[in-house]
């Protein structure tokens, strides 16, 4: 080694170890601060709620992880410029009123609970190429489910379920939507069997904006995943799933503006494993 390297290497070697003694924690706080992957808690709800677009009587007994935009989104993890956007129409709305939304979920021993509560700028639930499986062309909340949780890294096959919502007040038969799969087949594409779910749309809610709008939903868990993976059986404490959401806000483009939260696309290894929990209590504020 030639001297004026070696004097580098030894000042370097210095200084890192310097840096060590100042700013790592120690062996204990480490441990302690080690990401653990997200397993989020999804709670039972003892009362059913009523299916009438109003989220006010379990939604503070559901799991929700508060209010999403793109600000937001950027930050996470499973972000991806390309696929999270919002397109440009010269609106003047603020990004946060062009799409922003909290989400619900919760479950009993029949049904999977989802809610979401929306700001939204321009209701638009029509296109030039529609399809009835293209509610990703128009304005519409989709949860994709993998029911039970597993390792194999499948795409809309066995276990794998899309359940997604247009946000269309005339309600067309293809507005509740089953994308899912089996063991030899992908990619399942047909409306949610009026017996399987149950769902009402509210458009402006808050009286500040047309476009606004609450969800509220249920999905028979034994008519959709008992009609997938084997693996399946009635919901208890304790089982674990994974789900990401897929919300789309053409606002009059075509594919348009769209949030993937919690995962990444189709690939069910992308999407966030969730436990099924027990009743949760509602977060209490401090006297003071
Ligand atoms: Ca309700
Ligand atoms: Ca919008
Ligand atoms: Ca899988
Ligand atoms: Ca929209």
């Amino acid at each position: 080694m030639k001297r004026p390297f070696f004097l580098i290497y030894c000042f370097s070697a210095l200084a890192l170890y310097s840096c060590r003694s100042t700013i790592e924690p120690s062996n204990q706080a480490i441990q302690s601060l080690t990401p653990i992957k997200a397993l989020l808690p999804v709670p039972r709800l003892v009362t059913p709620p009523i299916i009438d677009g109003d989220l006010s009587e379990w939604a503070d007994r559901a799991f929700t992880d508060g209010l999403w935009d793109l600000e937001r989104l950027q930050h996470a993890p499973w972000y991806h410029p390309g696929r999270n956007r919002l397109a440009n129409h010269g609106e003047t709305a603020s990004l946060t009123k062009d799409l922003s939304a909290r989400y619900y979920m919760a479950w009993d021993s029949l049904y999977l609970y989802l809610g979401a509560a929306v700001h939204d700028n321009k209701n638009d639930v029509t296109e030039s190429r529609h399809a009835p499986k293209r509610w990703y062309y128009k304005d519409a909340i989709a949860w994709f489910i993998e029911a039970p949780l597993d390792t194999v890294n499948e795409v809309f096959g066995e276990g794998d379920h899309g359940f997604a919502f247009v946000i269309d007040t005339t309600r067309p038969d293809y507005g509740a939507w089953w994308r899912h799969g089996t063991a030899d087949t992908t990619f399942l594409e047909e409306p949610l069997a009026p017996e399987a779910v149950e769902y009402v749309i509210r458009m402006n809610p808050w009286g500040e904006s047309p476009a606004d709008y609450m969800l509220e939903a249920r999905i028979d868990m034994a008519k959709t995943f008992g009609q997938g993976d084997p693996a399946w059986h009635p919901p208890k404490i304790g089982d674990q799933y994974a789900m990401m959401i897929v919300h789309c806000d053409p606002d009059g483009g075509e594919y348009g503006g769209h949030l993937l939260i919690h995962g990444q696309g189709d690939p069910d290894s992308s999407w966030t494993p969730v436990q099924l929990v027990a009743e949760k209590e509602p977060i209490q504020r401090k006297e003071r």
